[in-house]
C-alpha cells in the first residue's frame, strides 16, 4: 500500500459505531481491576483518537490556502493531460516552484519522479498524482528519522531560546506554546530578552498574565543577558519546569547579532551548563523564499535546533515546509496554522501530507 492509501486510511477512517462492550461494562456494577484496566484505557484511546481528529482539522483549515492553490493546479493538470507527456513534467515543475518548494528540491524530486515513471512504466497521469505525494513524503523524510519532538532535559529547567527576525511571530509563538505547557501542567516561566523595541517586554508579560506563566523583564534599554540571567535564576529557585525566552529580532548586523547571541548563551550555560535546550528559529511562511535566506543566515551564526514556520494560514505557498528541511537540514518541530492558541501545532508529516492532498484523496 503505498503512502497516499495510508495517510488516507488514517485520517478519513468512518465514524465507529457505539460500543456496545463498553457501555456493558460502565453499568455492571463491581468491576474488577481488569474490568476497570479495560475501560480506562479505552477512555484514553477515545481521547487520543478525538485530539487526533481535532488536529487533523486544524491543519485542514490551516492549509487552505496552499491547499486551494496546489492541489487545485495539480488537478487541472491532471485533466488537461492524460498521458505522460514532456509538457506536463514542465508544468507540473513550474506548479512546484510556484508552490514554494525550493527551486533545487523540486529539480531533486523531478529527477526522482521522471526516473520512477520510466521504470515502473506509469503512464496515467491519474495514478500520478498519488506518486507525486509519495515523493514529496520521501524528500522530506529522507531516510531519516524525523527528530520533531523538543527536547525537554532531564533537570528543570529546560530552558527553550526564541530567536528570528522581526515580527515573525517569536512572542506569540511563545504565548502559545506556554499555554500549551500549562494545560499539560508544566510551570512556565517567560522571560523579555527582548529589551530592544519599545513595548516588547510589556507585551510579553501581558501574554503571561493571561496563560498563567510567571514573567521576568526588565527595562527597555537593559542587557538581555542580565535579564536571562536573572530569568534562569529565579526560574532554578521556584521550580520551574520550562522557561521561555524572548528575544529581539534585528538583524541589520549580523556580528552584533552574533555576538549578542553568543553571549546569551554563555549566560544561559553559567546557570544551566546544558542549556539551551532548544533554540528555535521562528520563521514566517508568508515570507516564503527569504525565510528559507533568514534560516540559512541564522544557522551560521547559532545552534539552531528546530523551527518554528508561522503563519502557514496566511500563504498559499505551503510548499515551504518541504524546502527548509531539504534546503537548511534543520527540522520544523512546530508550525502556525492561525492566532489562536490550538493552531500552533507539533509539525507532523502524515498531517501535513493530508492537509494540503485532502480534496485528491
Ligand atoms: N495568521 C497567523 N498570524 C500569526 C501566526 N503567528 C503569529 N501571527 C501574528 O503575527 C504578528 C506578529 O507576531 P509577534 O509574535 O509579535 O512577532 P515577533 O516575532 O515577536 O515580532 P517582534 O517582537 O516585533 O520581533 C501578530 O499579529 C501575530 O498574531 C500564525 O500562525 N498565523
Ligand atoms: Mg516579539
Amino acid at each position: 500500500m503505498g503512502l497516499f492509501d495510508k495517510i488516507k486510511k488514517m485520517f478519513t477512517k468512518e465514524e465507529k459505531e457505539p460500543r456496545v462492550e463498553e457501555k456493558e461494562l460502565e453499568i455492571k456494577e463491581n468491576l474488577d481491576d481488569d474490568e476497570i484496566e479495560e475501560v480506562i484505557t479505552k477512555e484514553e484511546n477515545k481521547k487520543e483518537e478525538n485530539k487526533v481528529k481535532e488536529d487533523v482539522k486544524i491543519y485542514e483549515k490551516g492549509l487552505t490556502k496552499s491547499r486551494e492553490n496546489f492541489v487545485s493546479k495539480l488537478i487541472n493538470l491532471t485533466n488537461k493531460y492524460n498521458k505522460i507527456t514532456e509538457d506536463y513534467f514542465e508544468e507540473l515543475e513550474e506548479i512546484l516552484i510556484m508552490a514554494d518548494i525550493g527551486v533545487n528540491t523540486v529539480m531533486d524530486f523531478m529527477d526522482r519522479l521522471r526516473k520512477r515513471v520510466k521504470h515502473e512504466n506509469i503512464e496515467d497521469t491519474e495514478y500520478l498524482k498519488e506518486v507525486i505525494v509519495d515523493e514529496l513524503f520521501i524528500i522530506y523524510v529522507n531516510d531519516e528519522v524525523i527528530v520533531n519532538k523538543i527536547n525537554y532535559s532531564e533537570n528543570k529547567p529546560t530552558v527553550i531560546l526564541f530567536v528570528g527576525v522581526n515580527g515573525v511571530g517569536k512572542t506569540t509563538t511563545i504565548a502559545k506554546l506556554g499555554d500549551k505547557l500549562i494545560s499539560e501542567g508544566k510551570k512556565v516561566k517567560m522571560v523579555a530578552g527582548d529589551t530592544f523595541r519599545a513595548g516588547a517586554t510589556k507585551q510579553l508579560e501581558e501574554w503571561a498574565n493571561r496563560v498563567g506563566a510567571s514573567f521576568v523583564g526588565k527595562e527597555e534599554g537593559a542587557d538581555p543577558s542580565s535579564v536571562i540571567y536573572d530569568g534562569l535564576e529565579e526560574a532554578v529557585k521556584d521550580d520551574t519546569d520550562v522557561v521561555l525566552i524572548d528575544t529581539a529580532g534585528r538583524l541589520q548586523n549580523k556580528t552584533n547579532l552574533m555576538n549578542e547571541l553568543e553571549k546569551i548563551n554563555r549566560v544561559i550555560g553559567k546557570i544551566i551548563p546544558d542549556g539551551p535546550h532548544e533554540t528555535l528559529l521562528v520563521i514566517d511562511a508568508t515570507t516564503g523564499q527569504n525565510g528559507i535566506s533568514q534560516a540559512t543566515a541564522f544557522k551560521e551564526i547559532t545552534n539552531i535546533t528546530g523551527i518554528v514556520l508561522t503563519k502557514l494560514d496566511g500563504t498559499a505557498k505551503g510548499g515551504i515546509v518541504l524546502a527548509i528541511k531539504e534546503q537548511v537540514g534543520i527540522p520544523v518541530k512546530y508550525i502556525g496554522l492561525g492566532e489562536r492558541k490550538e493552531d500552533l501545532q507539533i509539525f507532523d508529516i502524515e498531517k501535513y501530507i493530508y492537509g494540503l492532498f485532502k480534496d485528491m484523496m
